[in-house]
């Protein structure tokens, strides 16, 4: 059998879980089809997605087609979701991107299509909803053209659009524009196909066009466009056949050496941790030892094993793989393959098993914009509640948790106010804690202006701490994150003195000069020193003449704090993106809003009676301007907004209140590392 993991992404309410149970049931992997609004779909089965009708959670549900078994990952479409939709893509073979007919390509559906080109993921386009009133296949091809990518092509007809007999008719040999449109595409795409094809026109017999489509369409140039409806079953055989002809097989040698990444993690009902595991190569079988993954530097440990007295913690108790419908257990699961796995404590999303995937970009989106204080609502609840809060954050690590020791605060980071509601919910359903949050704030960003470097040499003043630490931070372009270099032999210490520096490095940046996130840079390690421990000559180990990764960890801060203040930062701050469609006559008195919550419009478009305007707006403005938008267009505005870009803050730099234990000020660091070492 081969195998196919494929996503299903789209704005949300495009469809996908429909469609997810629909390709299910059309396979026989199901024998009833469940509904969204009733509650009763395979892959919204938390409760909360039951009761809402919207996906939270990625889940999978596997099919056969033919000799191919599709393991789908339905994603959720609200943008408050979106790392769910981040990790299944770092394991996609091919995506269908869902395109309501009615509503047509929105601004999420933009955002995916760009993460799904960039990646270089084949995907084919499926418009839905063709059954619903004001379902307008016509016009949403053009707009898919006109918004998405012109390297589009229908793979046939809708009749009926509309109505709930509305159909698909797939176009075949006989079909001469289907030909000529094809030969079109693929002449811009192939410099192969346009050769033979100036040379003989008979170059573009059918078979040679549609296996030239094959080609393509699985090289991620060209997107194929199928239409219909997960409500009325319309068009979903034709979708399915075109998943297998259309879209590559997971390849990957099972015999090969481990290769594998955990894009969901999840808890059992007796609480035990299961990681959903995408096998690129190799395969683990149960009772395995897990294999380390890759960071900057090679894993810690002996032999890159784990570190001593935590083997029991890695190795894999029980596997279940998805072969049709739910995962069953089995002994192993290989190459190409979706598995959970059991008994793998330490283990979190986004890991990598073994040696990373070949040829596997990563694409990130933009991280979370907001924060919030949450708090119990009995004074009691702390504890549960930092619990509680520290497992949601291993399922989804953008849910970053701080904790303000001088005010007791928990702060979390968050895309949006429906994630605020559901993180409320869950705690409450799942944990039986109830939790108040504050009114949400913007998360801006530091990215260090220029270069800077420091260094503290090992037994020279003003350095307290025996180890020697230089480091530079340089920038480095938008969006590449933290970087981690060495300038100095890996040999010329020992390994864990490194680990410790490239950790308190990581640590360190979370708060910069203005107390932001650092991002964006390089930090590079010029010097390293250290003393070793005292040999037997000297009778006993004696810590005040030997270095530990104390010493380097207590340093770090300090060296990179003062080569930060050097290369000095820039904060920037969240802009979303925004469509707002609004009654034309009340453009006039919106406007002025707009601009004291200044967001930047761009030219307004006139259609009939309404004005559609879109433009940026910080992060910070979005939520008043919901707020304000009922009574300003007689509650008929419609605004849609999602993560544009960071802007650099101008005017007052907002700082943000310092949570943890950054050197800013030398005196009151050293004294705090005193106080926490006399303490021990
Ligand atoms: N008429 C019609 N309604 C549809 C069709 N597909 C989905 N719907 C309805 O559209 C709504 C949203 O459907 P879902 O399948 O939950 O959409 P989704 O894309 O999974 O939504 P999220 O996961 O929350 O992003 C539900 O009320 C469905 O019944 C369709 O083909 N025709
Ligand atoms: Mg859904």
């Amino acid at each position: 059998m081969r195998t196919l993991n494929l996503g299903i992404l789209a704005h949300v309410d495009a469809g996908k879980t429909s469609l997810t149970e629909r390709l299910l049931y059309n396979a026989g992997a199901i024998t009833a089809i469940g509904s969204v609004d009733e509650g009763s779909t395979q892959t919204d089965s938390l409760a909360l997605e039951r009761a809402r009708g919207i996906t939270i959670k990625a889940a999978v549900a596997s099919f056969p087609v033919g000799r191919t078994t599709v393991n789908l990952i339905d994603t959720p479409g609200h943008p408050d979701f979106i790392a769910e939709v981040e990790r299944a893509l770092s394991v996609l073979d091919g995506a269908v991107l869902v395109v309501s007919a009615v509503e047509g390509v929105q601004p999420q559906t933009r955002i995916l299509m760009r993460a799904l080109r960039r990646l270089g993921l084949p995907a084919l386009i499926f418009v839905n909803k063709i059954d619903r009133g004001g379902a307008e296949p016509q016009r949403v091809l053009r707009d898919i053209a006109a918004k998405l990518t012109p390297a589009v092509v229908p793979m046939g007809t809708v009749h009926g659009a509309g109505t709930r007999d509305a159909g698909f008719r797939r176009y075949s040999a006989g079909d001469a524009e289907f030909a000529a449109a094809l030969a079109d595409l693929l002449a811009d795409h192939d410099d192969r196909f346009l050769a033979a094809y100036l040379a003989d026109e008979a170059a573009a017999s059918y078979p040679r066009l549609r296996a030239g489509l094959a080609g393509q369409t699985r090289a991620g140039r060209v997107h194929p466009v199928f239409f219909g409806s997960a409500i009325t079953g319309a068009g979903t055989g034709a979708l399915a056949a075109g998943l297998t002809r259309l879209l590559p097989a997971a390849g990957g040698d099972a015999a090969g050496p481990v290769s594998a990444r955990v894009f969901k993690v999840e808890r059992g009902p007796a609480g035990e941790k299961i990681a959903y595991v995408r096998m690129f190569s190799g395969a683990l079988r149960v009772r395995d030892r897990l294999p380390p993954g890759h960071g900057a530097l090679p894993p810690s440990g002996r032999n890159g094993g784990p570190p001593p007295g935590r083997e029991g913690e890695r190795k894999i108790t029980a596997i279940s793989v998805f072969e049709r419908g739910p995962a069953v257990p089995r002994e192993q699961v290989r190459a190409g393959q979706i598995g959970k796995l059991w008994g793998l404590r330490d283990i979190q999303i986004g890991d990598t098993l073994g040696e990373p995937p070949p040829g596997r970009a990563r694409h990130r989106f933009a991280p979370p914009a907001l924060e919030t204080v949450v708090a119990p609502r009995h004074p009691a609840g702390r504890g549960a509640l930092h619990a509680a809060l520290t497992q949601l954050a291993e399922q989804d690590p953008l849910i970053s948790l701080r904790r303000d020791d001088a005010r007791t605060e928990l702060l979390l980071s968050l895309y949006g106010e429906v994630q605020k509601e559901v993180i409320q919910a869950t705690l409450a359903a799942e944990y039986g804690v109830e939790a108040t949050f504050s009114a949400s704030t913007t998360i801006c960003i530091e990215r260090p202006a220029g270069s800077g470097a420091a260094v503290e040499i090992i037994d020279t003043p003003p350095n307290p701490f025996l180890a020697t630490v230089g480091l530079r931070i340089d920038p480095a372009p938008a969006e590449s994150g933290v970087r981690f270099r060495l300038e100095v032999e890996l040999g010329s210490m020992p390994f864990a003195f490194f680990k410790a520096v490239e950790e308190t490095v990581a640590e360190t940046l979370r708060q910069g000069v203005h107390g932001w996130q650092v991002t964006d840079c390089v930090v590079s390690m010029t010097h390293s020193g250290y003393w070793p421990r005292q040999s037997h000559a000297h009778a006993r180990f004696d810590k005040s003449m030997s270095s530990t990764a104390g010493d380097f960890r207590n340093l770090t801060p300090l060296v990179l704090m003062d080569a930060l203040k050097l290369a000095g930062t820039t904060v920037y701050e969240p802009v979303h993106r925004f469509h707002l469609e609004i009654p034309a006559d009340t453009f006039a008195s919106v406007l002025p809003v707009l601009a004291r919550l200044r967001a930047v419009p761009g030219a307004p478009v006139m259609q009939g009676s309404l004005c559609l305007l879109d433009g940026d707006i910080p992060a910070a403005q979005v939520r008043e301007l919901e707020e304000q938008l009922p009574a300003l267009t007689r509650g008929e505005g419609v605004l849609e907004a999602t993560f544009g870009h960071y802007q650099a803050v101008r005017g007052d730099i907002p700082d943000r209140p310092r949570t943890d234990h950054n050197p800013l000020n030398r005196e009151e660091y050293l004294l705090r590392v005193a106080r926490r070492v006399a303490a021990r």
